[in-house]
């Protein structure tokens, strides 16, 4: 009886997740859907017979068109580009006649290549001269943009208008715990799209949001909104197709993942990143001097400025949104690490390190650093600052190495603040569970409350294969202290390239640790689905509790296994403790039973629970015979 999951189109999953459908609320500011999910619940029997309905539950959804049934899709037209006229109304972009990268008119010009080539090739946007097009640019002068409201709208997840529609009823909206942050200011109310804009405005927040990747959409990026994670998809060999390259971007979006950075090496590097882009409806993040490496055959001595200036405009002008660029890995602190017990783990941190070490000169990245942010402007591409020297075992947690490139990168901040670029901070790594506050109070310290962007981190080093699992506790933790975004970590890390399998795994386990941060931050909309999924469970509305998982499909196959019968998803008690030993059913018995004995609960409990366990142990008796 094992259902089909996740069916597939031309190798592309599609179809909504279970029980949802995917809706459109409209803005106020702006003529701008936004995409959300909504979860159809069934509703409650009452004891005395009567029917209450549940609300659905609208949830943040990042899965983009794919869920949406109305939705043709065609890989090589791409996905809808929601964001294009918002960019053009600006009236601050024009129209390139052509690609600037000379690699990539020589690569276009490469017959052999023709079958990679992505049919509907636009020709890219840029700020017209003199403008700056980011969101941080708009921000401080004080425009609330369709992006903005965007994601006011989404970060809410609808409950206020849900609120508004349930006042007075009893429902899972009830007010939540009010959680408590550290340094952060998390609005106790509602997100306006004002909030927005002044979160941006302040550096606290950013919005990736390349004029090139129309079709990503808006999302944000800081410690007063949900806590995000992003995950990582590259093939390393030319061993997957285009399509398998699209599958794993949506796969990951598909179960939450909030950004998506492409890491591919290898050959066909510049049309993989194409399809990806062009069929990814969130963010693209890449770290382009892999790229430049690849461009000079892997030795890094070979790299130079304007390599890697080119491969930053060819990967701008395509519509990466960030950019990770590892300019705070200063020549001097390189010998900071020469007695550590791992080094540098960091694949740019190291690049960086071999050309600055074999010519003895500053990191090109920092001294050109000027010049890169005025590519950035033009495109809007943000900054992820690379943790080149992050501590890649527990023994070398929070170094001197670690923390000397995290001032460099709240150097780096301000220079980018002075452009109107958005940036964020890359963080660690592997840290102990008891050094990972001092990270956080750090990272605000000498950043100035620019967001934090971390790679778990993991809390120890012993558990290769579970390695999602050490840095989940690690992120879940630095989330609640005030990390903005989480880089996931698969079962894989440190052994292999990942499946797709673990790629969920990753993602379904990084939605936890957010989640989480979430709950214990009083992110104003995160309690109520926790709300909706317990009174489902307690009610034993067995569908409602599977499709209000973060993980649908696995909770009804672990259901399934022992219950695999149609009549369990209505019964009042599961496998674990079978029909008689069912806590959650016990305790509607003794509600039950106060209401006909007109007692109050807690008498009814101690009443109804002597009884109880009268019958229990004469049941008991005849389990364990
Ligand atoms: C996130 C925080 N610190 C590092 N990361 C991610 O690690 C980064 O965004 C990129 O996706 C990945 C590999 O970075 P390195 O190894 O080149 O530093
Ligand atoms: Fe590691």
């Amino acid at each position: 009886m094992k259902k089909e999951h996740a069916p597939q189109e031309n190798g592309i999953s599609r179809a909504p997740l279970p029980g949802s459908r995917k809706i459109y609320v409209k803005g106020e500011l702006h003529d701008i859907n936004v995409a959300m999910r909504e979860i159809m619940l069934s509703p409650t029997k009452l004891s005395n017979g009567k029917i209450e309905e549940n609300p659905s539950a609208v949830i943040y959804d990042t899965s983009g068109p794919y869920t949406d049934p109305n939705f043709e899709i065609d890989l090589k037209k791409g996905l809808p580009r929601i964001r294009e006229e918002w960019i053009l109304k600006r009236g601050d972009v024009e129209q390139l006649e052509n690609f600037s990268s000379e690699y990539f008119s020589e690569r276009l010009a490469d017959e052999k290549l023709d079958h990679l080539r992505f049919e509907h090739l636009k020709k890219p946007l840029k700020a017209k001269k003199g403008a700056n097009v980011t969101q941080l640019h708009y921000a401080k002068k004080g425009i609330i943009t369709p992006e903005m409201e965007y994601i006011a709208i989404r970060e809410n997840q609808r409950i206020d208008l849900m609120k508004e529609q349930h006042a007075g009823k009893q429902s899972y909206l009830t007010e939540q715990h009010p959680g408590e942050s550290f340094g952060a200011n998390t609005p106790k109310s509602f997100i306006t799209p004002e909030f927005v804009r002044d979160e941006v405005a302040a550096g606290r927040a950013i919005i990736p949001s390349n004029i090139n990747h129309p079709e990503s959409e808006p999302m944000i990026i800081g410690r007063n909104f949900l806590v995000k994670i992003n995950t990582n998809i590259g093939n390393s060999a030319v061993t997957s197709s285009i399509e398998e390259e699209v599958e794993k971007a949506v796969w990951s979006c598909r179960w939450g993942g909030d950004t998506l950075m492409d890491l591919s090496t290898g050959k066909n590097i510049h049309e993989t990143r194409e399809w990806i882009i062009r069929n990814c409806p969130v963010p693209v993040g890449t770290v382009p001097i892999y790229q430049a490496l690849e461009k000079v055959n892997g030795k890094a001595e070979d790299l130079t400025w304007e390599l890697f200036r080119d491969t930053l405009i060819e990967q701008a002008e395509q519509g990466v949104d960030y950019f990770t660029i590892h300019a705070a890995a200063l020549l001097r602190y390189v010998p900071l690490t020469a007695k550590r017990v791992t080094g540098i783990v960091s694949r740019g941190g190291s690049i960086m390190a071999k050309w600055c070490l074999a010519h003895h000169k500053e990191n090109f990245l920092y001294t050109h650093f000027e010049e890169i942010c005025e590519i950035m402007k033009a495109y809007d591409v943000a900054f992820s600052l690379g943790d080149g020297l992050r501590p890649g075992s527990i023994a070398d947690a929070n170094d001197e190495a670690q923390y000397a490139e995290l001032k460099t990168q709240g150097e780096l901040n301000k220079i980018a603040w002075k452009h109107d670029v958005q940036v964020m901070n890359e963080g660690p790594g592997h840290v102990p569970m008891h050094m990972i506050k001092d990270n956080m109070e750090k990272q605000l310290e000498y950043c100035n409350e620019a967001p934090f962007y971390t790679l778990g981190p993991l809390t120890t080093d012993i558990a290769p294969g579970y390695d999602h699992i050490t840095s989940a506790i690690g992120a879940a933790m630095i989330g609640w202290y005030g990390t903005a975004m989480l880089c996931y970590v698969t079962p894989k890390e440190h052994l292999g390239l990942p499946n797709k399998k673990d790629v969920k795994d990753g993602v379904i386990t990084y939605k936890i640790a957010a989640h989480a941060a979430d709950l214990a931050k009083g992110h104003p909309g995160a309690q109520y689905r926790d709300n909706a999924l317990s009174k489902a469970r307690f009610e034993f509305r067995w569908e409602d509790q599977f499709n209000l998982a973060l993980d649908p499909d696995t909770a009804r196959e672990f259901h399934d296994e022992t219950l695999p019968a149609d009549g369990a998803k209505v019964a009042h008690f599961c496998s674990m403790c079978g029909p008689n030993f069912c806590s959650m059913k016990i305790t509607q018995e003794v509600r039950d039973f106060a209401a006909k004995k007109e007692l109050s609960e807690k008498e009814a409990l101690e009443k109804g629970m002597k009884e109880k366990s009268e019958e229990f142990k004469e049941k008991g008796k005849q389990l364990y015979l």
